[in-house]
């Protein structure tokens, strides 16, 4: 019998904060359990941490790395060494950077996971701007209301953890469903459920009725898309009948008359017309955020899906500061991370994603930047050259100013040199940058890597991607699995799991890092920025990536804590210091030093200094003619308990639990359309259909659908893996976007559904 041992380590199934007990015979993982004694969970396992064994040792996993053998989509391939396919990539890449120039090679990479922060620096340090991911809608349009309301790259947190002694009194939901997904960005939903017991008032805006809108006090079924709408007129109540916090408006904020105008016209009664609820629940709710004491927002992923995300998240941050419920005890709060952590995240540190790597003129290479392409003056061209020049000296400076006068600074800079199409967005605009590949327009990039992700399933106008991967030269996937989209590589590297890899876990935690252990090793899959260092060396970019390994890295990040990674793994986690009120001391990082509730930068920007609500460019209200072929409002974001993003389809556990595409629909709208429980549906839009199976729930407006996102079918025969079957994202086309942040709106369209 093999030795029997329990390590303990951090799961990584999701954005990964539960601490778990890895239990092993000899080198085997045999089981995953929750751990009793982690801080950021207190023992909560889900199905898919449960799930990771059978990850690990999955007989579809790629575990070599792959070189394409005849034509894309043949799905035929030959093993090479690591040593020879980091050479040839190497090589490809200069070649291309010599023939072409830097930009003409770009990175894509998916949600925030381990090698998050090394794939923009690897980008910029090669020298391309052209560096693109999912961010836009994605916590972007979150963040950087926040950077320009209260001036840090850190995002409000509801005070779930009570670490002042109290938990929210008041606690609304807004647009988040963490307590069925399990955790969400740093936040375990085992805490949230303890939050929500002590609570007085609970209050959910959703248009479905989610498991905590059932036992809530107030339940607000909101028109999907329209929760820009929502929040205007909860400031607006919240001005008229005098209930904001006198003194901290006074004391913290500037533009206030401005913002008291500004509102006016945003009535309850405007508000409803736009939402579909009644105007006296707008009026009960506002007045109840209020009134009670503290309050938090649990906001979530549904504001950053729409044409007015960044302003629907102005309007939250700017609710939050007129009712006094910032960084306070029981409120919405700012974490403060452990001490002497370096790069304990892009967010905070300024020097971990690479942005200043970059030669600043290339910024304005990017294919999404209105000057790409577009030659320099002469004016323009000197003081580029000794902007290059000083740069050294005044690299440490931007460092300090945008750490210290937090985000704005860094923005406006990248805003001067990029002049991109979407302000707000300081990656490359996911959606122009497939256009730019699949038309060549405004040159045609060559290279490509893919960095965990699966664009062909997450990104809108999948038909696009499709086109734009066809188009390139040369590109390179780092994947667990074989996916659709890995289908068009050249080159296929095979990326670790969690049980595989050394980690310093801090994903948006911000309060607290945790280590993650590396306890087995299956095949040769190897952690991402191992990859990239070793290329790094390969292409002389030494300088961004001095480390020998990751684990150098690891240890260079606690090199202040006095701990090395092997001491902090046995610690498992670090923790940071609570504080609340740091402004009474400190101000907030905006230029004013105050909140902005009017922002001067953003007038600068060209973006509205006070929050404005824009209509979905395709609803009810919006395109009324098309409503007659396409009636029903389509949320097209359901994620799933199960599965992470379009991960897992693979994983028994898992699958069984929903082997099918689900849409849901109301019981009524189901006998309308002559289609019952469990039948097999399309849903339709002007660009193109899917299907799905119906599940039915009452707890939706009949005029509502709501669909699975992530879906391909492993089991399905390659190349493609029916990737186009249950999409959700082929019933968009090409698609207004936010006008600040470039996000589609995914949570509101239009379409039909019919039998198969
Ligand atoms: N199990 C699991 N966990 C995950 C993920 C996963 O794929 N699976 N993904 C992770 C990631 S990257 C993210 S971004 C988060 C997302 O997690 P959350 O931030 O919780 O967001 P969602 O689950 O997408 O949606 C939350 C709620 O928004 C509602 N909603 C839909 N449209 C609207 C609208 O227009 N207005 C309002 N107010 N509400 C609306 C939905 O009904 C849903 O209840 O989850 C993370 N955690
Ligand atoms: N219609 C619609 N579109 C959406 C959304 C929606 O709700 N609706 N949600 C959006 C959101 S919020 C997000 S965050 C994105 C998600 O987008 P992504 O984060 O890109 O998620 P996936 O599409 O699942 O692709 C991730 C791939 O990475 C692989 N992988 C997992 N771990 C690792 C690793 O450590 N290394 C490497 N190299 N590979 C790994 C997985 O096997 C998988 O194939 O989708 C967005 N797109
Ligand atoms: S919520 Fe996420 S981190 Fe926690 S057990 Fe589930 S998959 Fe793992
Ligand atoms: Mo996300």
């Amino acid at each position: 019998m093999p030795e029997q041992k329990i390590i303990k380590s951090t799961c990584r199934m999701c954005h990964g904060v539960c601490r778990v007990n890895v239990h092993m015979e000899g080198n085997r993982v045999v089981k995953i359990t929750g751990d009793k004694d982690s801080p950021t969970s207190r023992g909560y396992l889900c199905s898919k941490g449960a799930a990771s064994v059978d990850l690990l040792y999955h007989p579809d996993r790629i575990l070599h790395p792959l070189r394409r053998k005849g034509r894309r989509g043949e799905n035929q391939w030959e093993r090479i060494s690591w040593e020879e396919a980091l050479d040839e990539m190497a090589e490809k890449l200069q070649a291309i950077k010599r023939e072409s120039g830097p930009e003409y090679f770009a990175l894509t990479q998916g949600t925030s996971r381990p090698y998050s922060d090394f794939a923009s620096r690897f980008a910029y340090a090669f020298g391309t701007p052209n560096y693109s991911g999912i961010a836009h809608v994605c916590y972007l349009p979150r963040l950087m209301a926040n950077a320009f309301t209260m001036g840090t790259l850190q995002i409000p947190v509801a005070d779930m953890y009570g670490f002042g002694g109290v938990t929210p009194s008041c606690i609304i939901f807004w647009g988040s469903n963490i307590t069925e997904l399990g955790a969400v960005h740093g936040m375990c939903s085992k805490t949230v459920v303890q939050a929500l017991k002590k609570a007085q008032k609970i209050i959910v805006i959703d248009p479905r009725r989610t498991g905590v809108a059932a036992k809530a006090d107030y339940w607000l079924q909101v028109r999907p898309g329209t929760d820009g709408a929502l929040a205007l007129a909860m400031i607006h109540i919240i001005i008229r009948e005098g209930m904001i916090d006198q003194n901290f408006v006074k004391k913290h904020t500037t533009g206030f008359q401005a913002l008291a105008e500004h509102v006016k016209p945003f009535t309850p009664s405007w508000a409803a017309s736009v939402t579909n609820v009644f105007e006296q629940d707008i009026v009960s709710v506002a007045k109840t955020y209020a009134a009670c004491t503290p309050a938090s927002i649990q906001w979530g992923n549904a504001i950053d899906m729409s044409l007015c995300s960044f302003q629907t998240a102005r309007s939250l941050m700017i609710l939050r500061a007129i009712t006094g419920n910032i960084d306070i005890p029981g409120g919405d709060i700012f974490w403060v991370p452990p001490k002497n952590v370096k790069f304990k995240s892009p967010y905070l540190s300024a020097e971990m994603p690479g942005n200043l790597l970059l030669p600043l003129e290339k910024y304005r290479r990017s294919v999404d930047g209105k000057k790409a392409n577009t030659s320099l003056s002469l004016l323009e061209k000197l003081c580029l050259k000794n902007f290059e020049k000083i740069k050294n000296r005044y690299y440490t400076k931007f460092v300090q100013i945008s750490e210290k006068q937090g985000a704005v600074a860094r923005m406006k800079l990248l805003y001067k040199l990029k002049s991109p199409h979407y302000p707000l967005l300081p990656i490359v605009h996911p959606p122009t940058f497939w256009r730019s590949i699949a038309n060549g327009d405004p040159y045609q990039i060559r290279a490509l890597w893919i960095m965990g992700s699966n664009p062909l399933v997450n990104m809108t106008n999948p038909i696009m991607v499709s086109k734009a991967l066809e188009k390139l030269e040369y590109t390179v996937v780092s994947d667990l699995f074989m996916t659709p989209t890995a289908q068009y590589a050249d080159l296929f590297l095979p990326a670790s799991t969690w049980l595989e890899q050394d980690d310093i876990a801090n994903q948006l935690k911000l309060w607290c890092i945790l280590a993650r252990k590396k306890v087995t090793q299956v095949g040769e899959g190897r952690d991402d920025r191992d990859v990239m260092i070793q290329l790094a060396n390969r292409l002389g970019l030494t300088k961004a990536f001095p480390w020998k390994d990751y684990r150098a890295f690891l240890d260079d990040m606690l090199a202040n804590t006095g701990m090395d990674f092997q001491q902090f793994s046995q610690e498992g986690f670090l923790v940071g210091k609570m504080e609340y009120r740091k402004h009474k001391n400190n101000g907030f990082s905006t230029p004013s030093g105050k909140v902005e509730l009017y922002s001067k930068s953003l007038k600068k920007m060209g973006v509205s200094p006070l929050p404005v609500y824009r209509e979905p460019s395709v609803s009810i209200q919006s395109t009324p003619e098309l409503a007659k072929d396409f009636p029903y409002t389509l949320i097209a974001a359901w994620k799933i308990r199960h599965f992470f993003h379009s991960e897992g389809r693979q994983l028994p556990s898992l699958r069984k639990r929903n082997p099918d595409p689900l849409v849901e629909i109301h019981p009524r709208t189901a006998e309308t359309n002559n289609i019952h429980e469990g039948d097999w549906v399309w849903l339709e839009t002007r660009n193109g259909r899917a299907k799905f199976r119906t599940k039915y729930f009452d707890g939706i407006d009949e005029k509502v659908l709501n669909a699975q996102f992530g879906w391909w079918f492993p089991e399905d025969k390659a190349p493609e893996y029916s990737w186009k079957k249950s999409n959700i994202n082929v019933l968009f086309g090409e698609t207004e976007c936010d006008p600040d942040i470039g996000s589609e709106s995914l949570r509101s369209t239009l379409c039909r559904v019919y039998r198969v």
